[in-house]
């Protein structure tokens, strides 16, 4: 029987994506926007002391094109808080201005195919659990999409070995190796928990990474013959203090 790999799963992920009721932000009152930018900005604050004390972490940044205007990406220990910080958006002033355009539930996941090194579990590792619990880089750009493995026919990633998969997804690191400082990744697993199998989120500081390194992946078999994609979305990073200036109308 065909092995399934063991996986290392860190902080729960929540992509939650917004657009916003332009046309109610413009008709409410000056005095109603203003609660509403504190109200967001207040959240923000206290997201940004649970990600310094290392109990989470969050990206905001403003998605180019019709799908949506905002991303939110949550991390978080566990699934309830990624939902109290969802509530506490809804309900916030802010919440009354903005629309659900997409999300996405995944956990940041590594996975164990190298075989331990003297006997040491990786997960045990330092490096590991900075990985599996990550904080975001607040790079420039983010490009958010969801993946699945094929399985049709004889390009079936499911019957594979776990040794041929090991070695196919060795190869795609090395292509990842040579984007380092360029691309930043974070691997998130939703298998049970959203549409896709995978949720892939990069970083860049310069949007044209993107389609260099998603192209160039494309030719590593593992892509090539078993990669399937979602929706794409890509963004600007919004930081806290150019807030009220993106939403001035
Ligand atoms: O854990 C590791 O980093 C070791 C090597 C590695 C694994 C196991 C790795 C490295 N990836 C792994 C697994 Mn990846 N990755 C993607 C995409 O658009 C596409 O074609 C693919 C989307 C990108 C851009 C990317 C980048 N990777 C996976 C998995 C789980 C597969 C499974 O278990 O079946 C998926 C879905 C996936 C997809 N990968 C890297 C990168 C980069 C940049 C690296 C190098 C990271 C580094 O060494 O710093």
């Amino acid at each position: 029987m065909v092995e399934a790999v063991e996986t290392m799963d860190g902080w729960y992920s929540l992509h939650d994506l917004r657009t916003i009721d332009w046309t109610s932000w413009k008709l409410a009152s000056e005095a109603e926007r203003k609660e509403a930018i504190d109200s967001l900005d207040q959240l923000i604050a206290k997201w940004e002391e649970v990600e310094e004390a290392g109990n989470g972490s969050q990206v905001l940044h403003k998605v180019v094109g019709q799908k949506a205007d905002l991303i939110f990406m949550f991390l978080r220990p566990t699934m309830d808080e990624l939902s109290d910080m969802e509530t506490e958006l809804n309900k916030s002033k802010m919440g009354e201005f903005l629309l659900p355009a997409h999300s996405y539930v995944s956990v940041v996941e590594l996975s164990k195919y190298r075989p331990a090194k003297d006997g040491v579990d990786p997960e045990t590792l330092p490096e590991t659990q900075k990985r599996l619990k990550p904080i975001l880089p607040k790079w420039e750009h983010i490009c958010f999409y969801p993946m699945d493995r094929r399985r049709t026919g004889d390009e079936n990633w499911y019957t594979l070995e776990k040794d041929e998969r090991g070695k196919m997804l060795y190869e795609h690191s090395k292509t990842g190796r040579k984007y380092a400082g360029k691309v930043t990744q974070v691997i998130t697993g939703s298998i049970g928990l959203d549409d896709w199998e995978w949720g892939v989120t990069l970083f860049a500081h310069e949007p044209l990474q993107f389609k260099k390194i998603v192209y160039e992946m494309r030719f590593d078999e593992v892509s090539s013959r078993y990669g399937e994609f979602g929706e794409f979305f890509v963004g600007n990073l919004l930081p806290r203090e150019d807030i009220p200036n993106y939403l001035e109308v």
